[in-house]
């Protein structure tokens, strides 16, 4: 049977970091409560058409009321670790200034009930919800909202540091940049196309100015998640390889060189960033302790064919003008999202890292990797979880030093313009009632993570 699993995992090192992934606009919910803001994403599902199902985040899976059921869960699985997101809004409602006492409780209870049941908190401070009084002000095409985020970050440190030694500054500017101001698909809605760039250098300054506050806070390990996958030309063409190349460098490059290399990848591009660039890159590639990779699939990628144009890039309309175009990966496994699997693109891009970034490379953890399907009985989601697994320990044997990996995701969540469609969950929440049910992957994980042990 095809997914059936090849028995039992390889071994991993025994300080390896187990653990499962969440985001905060996706499943906390109680979007009025205790004083907490309103989001961009709050902002873009009150528009009609941007969300798929017509739902918006406002219960989610209601985890604000329901974290101590979650994190029983949490401990069942034997997760190590939970990567959760804080809620900006939650904690400064207008962004900066005033802040809400009652949201910071919230992840202070949060975090007292995870080192209670032995998981360790790896807290998330940006993961897409910016506070709407600041998208207002431009969000993140403006160089303040760095600043903004910074002293968050000094914020959230004060009051969670003394138990929270491990941070994530962002989740996947690249996303946020081409999704949200270039394509207009997600938050806050802009197609700015490549006029989106400053999005991408304010994220990164960001990054840089919490990485500063935390460290000075006495935060111990710092990273970062983005989103990387390895680019295949759609042939051998010069044409198709210069279109994925120029993919290729707005997915990867131009978020890991200037982390790692403390440089960007194209002068030209380089130079239509705002700001006193050169400066800012000093404090971007500040050090990291690990780095971080959400992985989902490879792209194949070529130029525009004005015969065949490409209106669809896994359900997201592309507008005429890109000068690259998304080809469809054939002969493969799907996901219920109408991604391919190809767990080996995994081993790749890890390897491609380290023969690009050498010394540069700080140790890696996995920070996201999952699937969306659906019904409680996955076999499906076990086989792919098992497949990246082993093209994981490949890389490892290969020497690239991974330190850790998480599932995205624990629940059943809000899949921002998606809505509810999509489940990549481990546990099955029934968003009608809130109910939650372990998937039989939760199971084969739980029992894998056992026999690791
Ligand atoms: C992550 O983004 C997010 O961090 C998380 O919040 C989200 O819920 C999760 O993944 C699942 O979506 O196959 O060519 O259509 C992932 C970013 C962007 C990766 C779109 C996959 C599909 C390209 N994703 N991409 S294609």
């Amino acid at each position: 049977p095809p997914h059936s699993s090849p028995g039992p995992l390889p071994r991993f090192p025994a300080d390896f970091l187990w653990g499962v992934s969440t985001s905060a606009q996706q499943i906390e919910g109680a979007v009025d409560e205790d004083g907490r803001g309103r989001s961009a994403w709050d902002a873009f599902t009150a528009v009609p058409g941007r969300v798929k199902d017509g739902t918006d985040s406002a219960v989610a899976t209601d985890h604000y009321h329901r974290y101590r059921e979650d994190v029983a869960l949490l401990a069942e699985l034997g997760a190590g670790a939970y990567r959760f997101s804080v809620s900006w809004p939650r904690v400064l409602p207008d962004g900066t200034g005033r802040v809400n006492a009652a949201g910071l409780d919230f992840y202070d209870r949060l975090v007292d009930e995870l080192l209670a049941a032995g998981v360790q908190p790896l807290p998330t401070l940006y993961h897409w919800d910016t506070p709407q009084p600041l998208e207002e002000a431009g969000g993140w095409l403006v160089r303040d909202t760095a600043h903004a985020f910074a002293a968050y970050a000094d914020v959230v440190a004060a009051r969670l540091g003394d138990r929270v030694p491990r941070w994530i500054t962002l989740n996947e500017p690249a996303e946020v940049t081409l999704l949200g101001y270039g394509l207009g698909v997600h938050a806050p809605g802009r197609q700015l196309l490549f006029d989106a760039l400053p999005a991408a250098h304010h994220q990164l300054l960001g990054h840089g100015l919490a990485l500063q506050a935390l460290r000075a806070r006495g935060a111990d390990s710092v990273g970062i998640a983005n989103s990387h996958g390895p680019t295949w030309p759609a042939s051998e063409t010069a044409a198709d390889r210069d279109a994925a190349d120029l993919y290729d460098l707005l997915l990867n490059r131009l978020f890991a060189d200037p982390l790692l290399l403390g440089r960007y990848p194209d002068e030209e591009l380089a130079a239509l960033l705002p700001g006193p660039v050169a400066d800012d890159l000093k404090l971007i590639s500040q050090p990291l302790d690990w780095y971080g990779i959400n992985y989902y699939q490879p792209t194949r990628v070529g130029a525009p064919d004005p015969a065949t144009p490409t209106t669809d890039f896994g359900g997201i309309p592309l507008p005429p003008e890109l000068p690259f175009a998304p080809r469809e990966i054939t002969g493969r496994p799907r996901t219920a999202f109408g991604w391919p699997v190809v767990p080996e693109a995994l081993t790749e891009l890890l390897t491609a890292f380290r023969d690009r970034y050498g010394a540069a490379l700080p140790p890696i953890v996995i920070t996201e990797n999952g699937c969306s399907y659906d019904g409680v009985e996955d076999p499906e989601r076990i086989a792919f979880l098992d497949a990246h697994l082993r093209a994981l320990h490949d890389a490892m044997a290969a020497g690239v030093d991974v330190r850790g990996y998480f599932v995205w995701s624990l629940l059943d969540n809000f899949e921002w313009a998606e809505g509810y469609a999509q489940r990549f969950g481990l546990v099955h929440v029934d968003h009608e009632t809130l109910t939650r049910t372990p998937k039989a992957s939760f199971h084969w994980l739980r029992d894998a993570l056992r026999a690791q042990r």
